[in-house]
C-alpha cells in the first residue's frame, strides 16, 4: 500500500509498503510516484532495520539512575501519565505555564505528527513557545522580505532549466530525487555551477565547481549583481517594471568590486565575470539555493543577495526558471483550525530553539521547570551542546521524551514514552520541495504500547486537566479534515475523502505559472529589492586561536542524527570523523587515522583525522549529526554556538572556527 516516507527530507518520497500478518515485511520507492521514480534512497531501502530496531522503545520507561545514565525500568502508561499529569498540574499552579517548554522539530514530518494536537496542548498549557528555527528561519525571513512568501518554480519543470546554480545545495546526498531532473536538464543543454566550499558528490557529477570561502556568499551575489548591473547586462526592463528598491540594492552592491569580491570569496574574478555572463545569458536561469548557505551568522544577508540575482537576471520571466529554495509556500492548509491559537489564554515568552543550553541553564525569575521532547534529539543536534547537557542534568528539571529509540536525549529523561513509527499512524504530508500532497494510511500496529505523536498529546492533555476539551478529542481523520478545510483554490477538491482514493495529488498551480508573476503576485511590482536591515557582509579573518573553519553538513546515509544507529549505514565511518586537506594535515604533522582533538571556545571533541579531497585548504569538514554515545558522550556540537544569524534567529552552525591538535597516532 502507498505509505509516504515521513523524514526530514527534501524528497518526501512515496513508498510502497507490504504487510504480512500484521507486520511490514518490504519497504520500496513507489513505482509510478512523479517524484520518487520507484527508488528510494538507501536508507529506507533499509528501513526494516529501523522499525524492527533492537534499540527501539515499545513501552514507557520511568528513569532508576542518574540523570543521563540510560538506566531505566519500564511501567504502565496509567503511572507515567499519572506522574507527568500531576507534575505538570502542580508546575503550572506554582510557576504558571511559562515553566513548561516544548521542544521539537522535523523528525516525523507528516502534518499530524509534526503541528497538530502537541500545539494545541502546549497553547492550552500557556506553555512557553519554542522559535523552530534551528534549519531554515534565515532563509525564510529573507525570501518573505524579497518576494512575500516561500514558493519556488515547480522542481518537475527543472530540466527546462539553461542553467542551474547549486548555490549551498548538495542534491547527490540531500535530495536525491532531484538528480534525475538535473540530469535530464544537463542532457538538453544545460549548464550546471556548484558552489561549495567543499568538493561534494554533486561537484563530482556536474563540475563547475567554485569552491567559496565559507560564509562568503554574500560577498559573490552581490559582486556579481554589481558586475550585472555595471556591464550592463541585468534585465532592466524586467527590474523597472517589476521591482522596487533597485537604487538601495545599487548602493550595498557597489563596494563589491570584482577585485574585492574575489579576496573576500576566494573565487578568481575571471571566474565571477564568466558566472555573470553566463547568468545574462543563459535561459531559463534557476537559483536552486541550499540550506546550507544559511547556517552562518550573515544567512539573511546572502539569502536576500542572491535572491536579488534572480530579478536583476529577470530569471522569473520563464517557466523552468526563478530561484527555487523552498516549496513550503505551495501548501495553504488551514494551520488555525489545526493548531488552535485561539487556545492561548495569556501571550507567553518565546524561546529559541538554537538557545536551549541558555533557556534550560538560565536562573532569574522564570526558569524552565519542565522540557517535553518529541521529533527531536536535542542533547546530539542542537549547538552548545556542553550547555544543552548540563540544562538536561538539572535534578530539578523534569524531562519527558517521546521517542521511537533510545538517544541521547532519551538518556536523559525521568520519562521515555514509546512512539509509533509513520507506517503505524494515519497522516498527511506536504513536502518543502515538491508541489504533492500525499496521505499515508496506517499499514500496521504499532508495536508494544507506542502511540503516535496525536495519541500521546491527547493523554497527556487528559492527565494534565483538560480532561473532556473538545479540542483534544479531535481524531487522526477529524485533524486531516480539519487542516484541509480551506476554499483556497491551490487546495481544491483535496479532501480526506478524495485523497483516500487517490494518496498523491498535486497542489492546484499550474506548473507552468510563473511564481510572484503569474501566481502569488503580491503586488504590480512584487518583487523587494531593498536590503534587509542587518549589518552588512564583511569578510573576518580566522581568530589566531582557532585558525581552521569548521562546517558540519548533512550525511548520506543518516538524517541528521536519525538512522545514526543503523550500523550498516555507518559503516564507511564507523568511528566519528573529521576531514582535512592533504596540505593542513601535514602542517599540523598529523597522518590520516590519527585521533585530533577539536576544540572551539564552545568547548571540545575527539575524532579520527582523515585526508580528503573534498575539504579546502582551511575548512575542515565533519558530517553532521553523529550519536553522542559513538563519540564518548560528546558530538560535533560541543563545538558549535548558540549565537544567532542576522535575521529570523536562524543558526550559524557553519561559523566556527576550531583549533585542531593531534593526539596520538593511529595504525599505520
Ligand atoms: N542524506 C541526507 N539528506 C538530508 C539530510 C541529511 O542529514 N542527510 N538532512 C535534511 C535536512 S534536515 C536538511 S535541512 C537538508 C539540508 O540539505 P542542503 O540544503 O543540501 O544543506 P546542507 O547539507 O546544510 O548544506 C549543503 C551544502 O552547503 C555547503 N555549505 C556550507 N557552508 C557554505 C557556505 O558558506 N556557502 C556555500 N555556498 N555553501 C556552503 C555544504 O558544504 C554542503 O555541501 O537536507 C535534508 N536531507
Ligand atoms: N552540527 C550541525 N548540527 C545540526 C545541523 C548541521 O548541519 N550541523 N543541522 C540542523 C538541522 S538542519 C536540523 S533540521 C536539525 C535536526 O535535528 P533534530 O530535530 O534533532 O532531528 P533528528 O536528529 O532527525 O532527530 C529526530 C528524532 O525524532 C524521532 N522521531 C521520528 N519520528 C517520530 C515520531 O513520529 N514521533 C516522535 N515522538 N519522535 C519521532 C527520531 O527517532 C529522532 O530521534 O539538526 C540541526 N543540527
Ligand atoms: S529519506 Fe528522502 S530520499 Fe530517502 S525515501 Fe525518504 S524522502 Fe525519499
Ligand atoms: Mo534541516
Amino acid at each position: 500500500m502507498h505509505q509516504v516516507c515521513p523524514h526530514d527530507c527534501y524528497d518526501t518520497c512515496g513508498l510502497t509498503v507490504e504487510q504480512e500478518h500484521g507486520r511490514i515485511v518490504r519497504i520500496a520507492g513507489e513505482k509510478g510516484h512523479p517524484i520518487t521514480q520507484g527508488f528510494a534512497c538507501l536508507k529506507v531501502n533499509r528501513y526494516l532495520e529501523r522499525l524492527n530496531h533492537p534499540g527501539r522503545i515499545v513501552h514507557p520507561l520511568r528513569r532508576t539512575g542518574p540523570k543521563g545514565s540510560g538506566q531505566f525500568a519500564q511501567a504502565s502508561w496509567a503511572d507515567a501519565l499519572a506522574d507527568i499529569g500531576g507534575k505538570l498540574q502542580d508546575i503550572l499552579r506554582a510557576h504558571g505555564g511559562e515553566a513548561v517548554l516544548p521542544y521539537s522539530f522535523s523528525g516525523n514530518m507528516g502534518v499530524l505528527s509534526e503541528a497538530s494536537m502537541d500545539r494545541r496542548f502546549f497553547h492550552a498549557l500557556g506553555a512557553s513557545r519554542l522559535a523552530r528555527t534551528i534549519c531554515t528561519a534565515s532563509a525564510d525571513h529573507a525570501l518573505r522580505w524579497v518576494y512575500g512568501m516561500g514558493l519556488g518554480p515547480d522542481p518537475e519543470t527543472i530540466p527546462e532549466a539553461g542553467m542551474v546554480i547549486l548555490w549551498g545545495s548538495n542534491p547527490a546526498v540531500t535530495n536525491i530525487h532531484e538528480v534525475p531532473l538535473l540530469d535530464k536538464a544537463v542532457r538538453q543543454g544545460a549548464e550546471i555551477v556548484v558552489i561549495d566550499p567543499l568538493g561534494t558528490e554533486t561537484a563530482d557529477r556536474y563540475g563547475g565547481h567554485l569552491a567559496i570561502n565559507p560564509g562568503s556568499d554574500a560577498a559573490l551575489a552581490l559582486g556579481i549583481g554589481r558586475h550585472l548591473v555595471e556591464s550592463g547586462q541585468y534585465d532592466a526592463d524586467f527590474v523597472r517594471l517589476y521591482a522596487r528598491g533597485f537604487e538601495h540594492y545599487r548602493q550595498r552592491a557597489w563596494p563589491w568590486t570584482l577585485e574585492r569580491t574575489a579576496e573576500a570569496t576566494g573565487i578568481p574574478g575571471r571566474a565571477i565575470e564568466h558566472l555573470a555572463q553566463g547568468m545574462a545569458r543563459r535561459a531559463p536561469l534557476l537559483l536552486r539555493t541550499g540550506y546550507g548557505v544559511q547556517r552562518q551568522v550573515h544567512s539573511g544577508e546572502s539569502v536576500w543577495a542572491i535572491s536579488v540575482l534572480s530579478v536583476l537576471t529577470g530569471s522569473h520571466r520563464h517557466p523552468g526558471g526563478g530561484h527555487l529554495l523552498g516549496n513550503g509556500g505551495a501548501f495553504p492548509l488551514n494551520w488555525d483550525r489545526l493548531t488552535r491559537p485561539d487556545l492561548l489564554v495569556s501571550s507567553p515568552r518565546t524561546i529559541n530553539m538554537l538557545q536551549l543550553g541558555n533557556a534550560l541553564n538560565q536562573e532569574g525569575s522564570q526558569p524552565v521547570r519542565a522540557l517535553v521532547v518529541y521529533n527531536s534529539n536535542p542533547a546530539a543536534t542542537a549547538p552548545d551542546q556542553g550547555q544543552v547537557l548540563a540544562g538536561l542534568m538539572r535534578e530539578d528539571l523534569l524531562t519527558v521524551v517521546h521517542e521511537q529509540m533510545m538517544t541521547d536525549t532519551a538518556c536523559y529523561a525521568d520519562w521515555v514514552l514509546p512512539a509509533a513509527m509513520a507506517f503505524e499512524t494515519l497522516d498527511l504530508h506536504t513536502s518543502y520541495w515538491h508541489r504533492y500532497i500525499q496521505l499515508s494510511e496506517k499499514a500496521v500496529e504499532p508495536p508494544g504500547e507506542a502511540v503516535s505523536n496525536t495519541e500521546f498529546f491527547r493523554r497527556l492533555a487528559r492527565a494534565s486537566g483538560f480532561s473532556g476539551a473538545s479540542w483534544c478529542e479531535d481524531s487522526d481523520e477529524e485533524l486531516v479534515r480539519q487542516a484541509l478545510d480551506t476554499d483556497h483554490p491551490w487546495l481544491q477538491g483535496i479532501t480526506l475523502g478524495t485523497l483516500q482514493r487517490e494518496p498523491v495529488q498535486k497542489v492546484r498551480i499550474d506548473s507552468r505559472a510563473r511564481p510572484f508573476l503569474d501566481v502569488a503576485r503580491s503586488s504590480e511590482r512584487p518583487f523587494c529589492l531593498d536590503p534587509l536591515p542587518v549589518p552588512e557582509y564583511f569578510p573576518v579573518p580566522a581568530p589566531a586561536e582557532y585558525p581552521w573553519a569548521l562546517i558540519t553538513p548533512a550525511r548520506k546515509n543518516t538524517i541528521k542524527s536519525s538512522f545514526g544507529n543503523i550500523p550498516g549505514l555507518l559503516s564507511r565511518e564507523p568511528e566519528p570523523a573529521i576531514y582535512m586537506h592533504q596540505g593542513d594535515a601535514d602542517r599540523l604533522g598529523v597522518r590520516p587515522g590519527d585521533m585530533v582533538r577539536v576544540e572551539s571556545p564552545e568547548g571540545f571533541v575527539e575524532m579520527r583525522l582523515w585526508v580528503s579531497a573534498r575539504a579546502r585548504p582551511g575548512v575542515a569538514v565533519s558530517y553532521a549529526v553523529r550519536w553522542n554515545s559513538d563519540g564518548g558522550g560528546r558530538n560535533v556540537n560541543q563545538l558549535t554556538s548558540q549565537s544567532l544569524s542576522d535575521v529570523g534567529g536562524g543558526s550559524t552552525f557553519y561559523s566556527t572556527w576550531v583549533s585542531i591538535t593531534g593526539m596520538e597516532s593511529g595504525e599505520d
